[in-house]
């Protein structure tokens, strides 16, 4: 087979950064569309950039925008992808009940800026929209394909938006166009503002001496948490089926934010009690209290499973912020296990 391209919008997230690593090491060349910033935003690819004048170079970044049909569509006619993996959004819910126009604009009309563009140049290409439990919101677990959507937030509406619009494309032009509905998944590089990251870096701190006091918002809330690094291979495998389909991705398990709290500290051998604090500006308007996926069809029709569930989650984030913060002096801290198609850092 010859070598295939994929684009890649999101690609300097948490997720976009995992996903090119999968499929640099699967060997595709791949595209990744980047939002110009006053500051560099790659550092989480730069372990893969290689010098574009290099005759191996097989990532390749480019300025674009989302909001931007002209551009979306003049990326796609230029790079005329095999595989398109819409990851990019503003991803984070509390801050979509601040910027909901931005939200909806970026994260529901972005997707159809994207197909529309695919549509109107005539790609042969295969689409994957990054869905979101978020949608599932007030509707009760476990939260399967068929379970109705229920948002209850500006970003899980415009979710929602995106999810409706991808199957529109592929009933009604007949696009390979594939929705994930991933539940939370998390690792070292998720963005410092998500539940877990926060928590992760302040039981390191803590236990370092650097910081005293963690204030969160609703600890009774329940997430199905798994690890990102997994989650990229499902995304993958989608693409991979005969015929387009939507699935869900997830763990089975469910976690309050206080279990994750306790797992945390505890790894550090602190008592999270005595260092946790409540402010309400964490709490959201309306809240989604209950999450836990059933993958089932993920697991029979793609062979996708998770590995790491959420206890174990804990620990490895908060060991990758203790060497962090240690340096050489944290070479006694455990590693984070790599998944298998992880590239050594070049
Ligand atoms: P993330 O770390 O927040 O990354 C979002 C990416 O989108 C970043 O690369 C960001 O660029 C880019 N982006 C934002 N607005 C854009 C715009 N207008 N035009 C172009 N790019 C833009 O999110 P993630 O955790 O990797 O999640 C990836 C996708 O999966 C998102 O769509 C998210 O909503 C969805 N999702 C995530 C989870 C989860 O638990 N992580 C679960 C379900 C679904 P900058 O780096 O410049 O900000
Ligand atoms: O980490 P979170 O901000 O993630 P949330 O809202 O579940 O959204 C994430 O998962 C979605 C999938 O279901 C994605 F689509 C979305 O893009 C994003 O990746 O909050 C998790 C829970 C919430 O119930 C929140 O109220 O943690 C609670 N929480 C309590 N204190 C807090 C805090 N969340 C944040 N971010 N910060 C706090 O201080």
């Amino acid at each position: 087979m010859t070598a295939r391209t994929a684009l890649i919008t999101g690609i300097t997230g948490q997720d976009g950064s995992y996903l090119a690593e999968l499929l640099v090491a699967k060997g595709y060349t791949v595209h990744g569309i980047v939002r110009r910033a006053s500051t560099f935003t790659t550092g989480r690819i730069e372990h893969l950039y290689q010098d574009p004048h290099d005759a191996d170079t097989r990532l390749f970044l480019h300025y674009g925008d989302l909001t931007d049909a002209s551009r979306v569509a003049g990326l796609l006619e230029r790079v005329q992808p095999d595989e398109v993996y819409n990851l990019a959004a503003q991803s984070h819910v509390r801050v979509s009940f601040d910027e909901p126009l931005f939200t909806a604009d970026t994260t529901a009309l972005g997707t159809t800026r994207l197909l529309e563009g695919i549509r109107t140049t005539g790609l042969p290409c295969r689409f994957y929209q990054a869905s979101s439990s978020e949608m599932f919101g007030a509707s009760p677990p476990p939260q399967h394909e068929r379970t109705e959507f229920h948002p209850r937030s500006p970003y899980g509406v415009a979710k929602v938006y995106a999810y409706w619009i991808t199957r529109n494309y592929r009933e009604a032009y007949g696009l390979y166009a594939v929705n994930g509905i991933l539940f939370n998944h998390e690792s070292p590089r998720r963005g410092p503002t998500f539940v877990t990251r926060k928590v992760a870096m302040a039981a390191a701190r803590i236990k370092a001496g650097l910081q005293d006091t963690l204030y969160l918002g609703n600890l009774e809330a329940r997430r199905d948490w798994g690890y990102a690094a997994e989650y990229v291979d499902a995304m993958w495998r989608m693409l991979q089926q005969d015929e387009p389909d939507d699935y869900v991705v997830a763990t089975g398990t469910s976690y309050s934010v206080q279990d994750f709290v306790e797992h945390c500290f505890a790894h550090v051998g602190l008592d999270w009690r005595d260092h946790v604090r409540f402010d309400e500006r964490y709490l959201r308007p309306a809240e989604v209290d209950d999450l836990v996926g059933d993958a089932s069809k993920a697991a029979r029709v793609l062979g996708w499973q998770p590995t790491v569930l959420t206890p174990e989650l804990a620990g490895l984030m908060t060991d990758a912020e203790l060497r962090q913060l240690l340096g050489s002096d944290g070479a006694a801290v455990p590693a984070v296990p790599a998944p298998a198609h992880t590239l050594a850092p070049r």
